[in-house]
């Protein structure tokens, strides 16, 4: 049981793409839960966090980046770090120092303003390591005159950087409330996704141009043998047959390194050995086809 003292609250994490959100709450955590890539939009869709201390728990909420959306994949997105700034005590707005104040960060502070509705939004500006004095100035210049932004914090999710005094700051908008997940649980991902996601890092990791946009990942089988060995059959959607062949590789060498990469660290998610199947196929457009996004987490309920 827990005294009345105990406090708690959803933090949603918004930005534009490749700011560093995943990496900043991974970071939170304490442990690798959204998957991270030099890539934008890696992160596709809403993703729980979970930070227990005593006397409070955060959950965040990481979200896809916000950007102009090219296909439906796209909108479920944008849709859906949009819908998570709804019911939270807290918004987390990220910005990349390296990178100044874009149309897109400019759109997203436009947006934030109509769309946080009276809830604290906190900027952090990060990748504070790869920036000057002057670049963090300037973007703290710009968010000074906005009403809505309540503190404004340079930090490097890298680094870690002010992200101590970061949750500081975010534990103290936190209000009276239950323990909404137990000690031990860190995010509300089924294992099944987790893995599919681990698989589509490696592959975003490893391929290059405009591939990986168009990847999506579905894990057909999960079996466990009497031996204690997991297998794990994965499908690796893509747009082309182009694209196939090159996320085959010559003799299967390129699926064989994603898939080097990515077993280890679902073995680690097992807790056993995992022998991991990949195919690869090939669904024209899917990113526009309503039933492949149902099929692969990208809808609603
Ligand atoms: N140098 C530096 N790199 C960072 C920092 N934070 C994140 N990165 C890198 O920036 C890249 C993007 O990080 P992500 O955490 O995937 O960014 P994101 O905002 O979640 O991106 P989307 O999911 O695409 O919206 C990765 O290569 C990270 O390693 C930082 O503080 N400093
Ligand atoms: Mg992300």
């Amino acid at each position: 049981m827990r005294n009345s003292s105990y406090k708690s609250g959803f933090i949603t994490i918004i930005g534009s793409p490749n700011v560093g959100k995943s990496t900043l709450m991974n970071l939170m955590v304490g442990q690798k839960i959204s998957i991270v890539s030099e890539r934008a939009q890696t992160t596709r869709n809403r993703i729980a966090g979970v930070v227990t201390r005593r006397g409070y728990q955060i959950v965040f909420l990481d979200t896809p980046g916000v950007t102009g959306a090219k296909n439906r994949l796209g909108e479920f997105m944008l849709r859906v770090a949009y819908e998570s700034l709804k019911d939270v005590e807290c918004i987390l707005f990220m910005l990349d120092a390296s990178k100044g104040i874009r149309e897109m960060d400019e759109a997203l502070i436009e947006n934030l303003r109509r769309r946080a509705g009276g809830t604290p939004v906190i900027a952090a500006i990060n990748k504070t390591d790869l920036a000057t004095f002057d670049d963090i100035e300037t973007i703290r210049e710009r968010l000074e005159g906005e009403e809505f932004i309540k503190r404004i914090l340079p930090i490097s999710a890298e680094t870690g950087r002010n992200v101590d005094e970061l949750e500081r700051i975010l534990a103290g908008y936190l209000v009276e409330g239950p323990q909404y997940y137990p000690d031990d649980m860190v995010t509300d991902q089924p294992v099944r996704v987790i893995t599919a996601e681990i698989i589509r890092e490696k592959a975003l990791k490893s391929l290059r141009q405009e591939i990986p946009h168009g990847i999506g990942v579905d894990i057909e089988r999960i079996t466990l043998r009497e031996d204690g060995i997991n297998d794990v059959n994965a499908v690796i959607y893509c747009e082309r047959d182009s694209h196939k062949g090159i996320i085959i590789g010559r003799n299967g060498a390129m699926l064989k390194r994603i898939g080097s990469a990515a077993r280890p660290e679902i073995e680690t998610l097992f807790g056993t050995k995992v022998n991991l199947q990949l195919w690869v196929k090939v669904r024209p457009d899917w990113r526009n086809s309503a039933n492949a996004l149902r099929e692969l987490g990208y809808n609603e309920d």
